[in-house]
């Protein structure tokens, strides 16, 4: 059965830095996903307000958009069979501290004293945010 999605990763402004862009390629393509389009962006406040709506208000939000303009990060179109909760499962949950090993987060991720926003990557988190995201990023 085939389930064709696409999903926005974006390698966020401390994998960039860390150079490791080449490393979460990699890991995308191992997996057998396809890179459809990529760039790098210094992304504006606009579209990081439009970006993280959904998180407007909450106590993380400021430094989040400041972090994520900070350097530039590189904005993948991704495609694949279930490729939305798939890239969410290579990429680790939110908290590289905790993130389990073999994941993106959990392998690459650090945690002496760093952010828990500095956590290497974003996924979309359904088909809708997928949609909204990959339109804002690839307009
Ligand atoms: P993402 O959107 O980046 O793929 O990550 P996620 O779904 O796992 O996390 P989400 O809840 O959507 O949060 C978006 C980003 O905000 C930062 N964050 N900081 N308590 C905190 O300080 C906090 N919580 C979240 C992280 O950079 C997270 O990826
Ligand atoms: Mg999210």
């Amino acid at each position: 059965m085939s389930d064709l999605e696409e999903t926005l990763v974006l390698v966020k402004p401390d994998g960039v830095a860390r150079q490791l862009t080449g490393e979460v390629l990699r890991r995308i393509e191992a997996k057998g996903y396809e890179i459809v389009d990529l760039k790098m962006v210094t992304a504006s406040r606009e579209l990081l307000d439009s970006h993280y709506e959904e998180h407007q208000g909450k106590p993380f939000f400021e430094p989040l958009v400041e972090f994520m303009q900070s350097g530039p990060v590189v904005a993948v179109r991704v495609a694949g069979n279930g490729v939305i909760q798939g890239f969410r499962s290579l990429a680790g949950t939110t908290d590289p501290t905790s993130a389990a090993p073999g994941t993106i987060r959990g392998d690459l991720g650090r945690d002496w004293g760093l952010k828990v926003q500095q956590n290497l990557v974003h996924g979309s988190d359904s088909p809708e945010s997928a949609a909204r995201e990959l339109a804002l990023w690839f307009a």
